[in-house]
């Protein structure tokens, strides 16, 4: 029997996609990567799961997991051979239990994020993963990727969730490693190793996870500041003032948000007045049980001070959850408005948050001295050390040229990176997209551990081959 028919056999004909039915399964968010497959397998529970995993090996057929698609480093495409089968997981969708008690959530791996947030905080609890695309993104494909998004600062990325997983690994033998412990110090953590392993050690169907209490109230702010200097100043200040209730600490340079309001015309940004001289502009908000209104006095007194030590130039607190939101949707419409300008390049870099300024300051010059009219775009999560610092083509330094440079780009920006003690990937991870530069940056012996782990959790090779290793 074929794979296609043996397929078949477990999850049904409707759920076997070819051709035009699997085009969509085939292309990266982006549009960077293009791929090919025998076909897209949808199977709805685990048991599904560990069939098909065990007709992919006894076929030596290469299984791609995919969950919403909106990966940004082409991990879940499947190369162009067409000899590797698409492993969508979202019809394997159920949430299977929430214990108040214990405040966790178990959730099957193609759960769109933004469902499972709305079923806690219908139970009045805070799952608190929280990313642009997470109307679309699953919690497997977080999971897999170790997403971060703009809670980081207070609630930690997914791994830091993650308390139990449920995995079928590359023989098809399921891992009932879901409970609900949050000690447990009995061996080696594999959950934590299969979070952010992006579909190479196993495929995730299940986790349970951390939720919250529903904070009470949260104040939002928009503040203009001159330099990325002033951003660490503000934030220092911040978390002075409200250590662990600062939850968010987002950066966004000027021509980010100027790039938004151009692509989307209905968003403004709330200032009356555009001062010439801020550059930067910092997001951040606040969350508390409290609902006093010496928490919204203490927000903006923390701001008037920062006014004061001349740390900032302007600043709007959100008067309402609707203005809130619409900061948010400034912030969060950056990457789609990067998008519809045309190619850019990403780089999802992490640095020790103090040396921020200057490497922003280094990399600019050294940008604008080899690369004259490239528009440099960083934003990002300057809470978490974090910065998207992504560069794009201009009237001066066509799409072509960009093109054509993107290599040396790449280059000049990661080795800087690297001497600075920072990561070249911090939330969106490998996929195909950084794979050949991992070898680059991590010593032989880091390479050499990653690898062991690959071969014993995977020996035919048949979890995403070709992405991350
Ligand atoms: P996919 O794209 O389908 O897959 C991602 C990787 O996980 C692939 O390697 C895939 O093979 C693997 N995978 C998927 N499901 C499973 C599974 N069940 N088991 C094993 N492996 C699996 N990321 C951030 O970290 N922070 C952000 O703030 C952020 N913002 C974003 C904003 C936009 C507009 C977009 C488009 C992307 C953003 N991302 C961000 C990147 C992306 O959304 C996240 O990485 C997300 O977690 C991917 O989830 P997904 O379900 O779409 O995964
Ligand atoms: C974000 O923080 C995402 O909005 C996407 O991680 C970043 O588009 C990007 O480079
Ligand atoms: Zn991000």
């Amino acid at each position: 029997m074929n794979i296609e028919s043996a397929l078949t056999s477990v999850v049904g004909s409707s759920n076997v996609l070819t051709n035009d039915d699997a085009a969509p399964y085939l292309t990266d968010w982006r549009g960077y990567y293009h791929g090919s497959a025998h076909c897209v397998v949808r199977p709805s529970t685990t048991d599904q799961v560990a069939q098909i995993v065990k007709l992919c090996a006894e076929h030596r057929t290469a299984i791609v997991p995919q969950g919403g698609n909106t990966g940004l480093v082409g991990g879940a495409t499947p190369d162009a051979s067409g000899m590797a089968v698409v492993l969508l997981t979202t019809r394997l969708n159920q949430i299977r239990d929430l214990d108040l008690a214990n405040n966790t959530v178990t959730v099957e791996a193609g759960c769109i994020l933004e469902s499972l947030q709305k079923y806690c905080k219908d139970h009045d609890r805070l799952f608190p993963l929280s990313l642009a695309a997470e109307g679309s993104c699953t919690i497997g494909g977080n999971l897999a990727s170790n997403a971060g998004g703009s809670q980081v600062l207070r609630y930690g990325a997914i791994r830091d969730l993650t308390l139990g997983l449920e995995v079928v690994t590359s023989d098809g033998q399921i891992w009932k490693g879901l409970n609900g412990l949050r000690k447990n110090n009995t061996g080696y953590d594999l959950k934590s190793l299969f979070v952010g392993s992006e579909g190479t050690l196993g495929i995730i169907t299940a986790a349970t996870l951390k939720v919250f209490p529903m904070p009470r109230v949260r104040h939002t702010a928009l503040v203009a500041v001159e330099g990325i200097e002033h951003c660490l100043a503000l934030l220092e200040r911040a978390r002075a003032a409200f250590e662990a209730n600062l939850t968010a600490f987002e950066v966004m340079a000027d021509v980010c948000l100027r790039l938004v309001t151009e692509h989307f015309p209905d968003q403004h940004l709330p200032f009356h007045e555009l001062s010439p001289h801020a550059r930067w502009y910092v997001l951040l908000e606040i969350a508390d049980s409290n609902i006093e209104d010496h928490v919204r006095t203490s927000f903006e007194t923390m701001l008037g001070d920062a006014y004061g030590a001349a740390e900032i130039v302007n600043a709007v607190v959100a008067n309402s959850i609707d203005q809130s939101r619409s900061m948010w949707h400034l912030r969060e419409s950056i990457t789609l408005a990067q998008a519809k300008s045309g190619k850019s390049i990403k780089h999802d870099i992490a640095l020790p948050i103090s040396r921020i300024p200057q490497f922003v300051d280094q990399m600019g010059q050294h940008l604008s001295k080899e690369f004259p009219g490239l528009t440099i775009m960083p934003f990002g999560h300057l809470g978490d050390g974090n910065l998207h610092y992504n560069v794009a083509s201009s009237d001066d330094f066509n799409p072509e040229k960009l093109l054509q440079s993107q290599d040396e780009i790449y280059l000049a920006v990661h080795d800087t990176v690297h001497a600075y003690g920072g990561s070249i990937s911090a939330e969106h991870g490998v996929g195909q997209l950084k794979r050949r530069e991992l070898k680059r940056y991590k010593t032989s012996h880091e390479l050499n551990m990653m690898q062991a782990i690959k071969s014993a959790l995977d020996p035919l090779n048949i979890l995403n081959p070709g992405k991350l290793l």
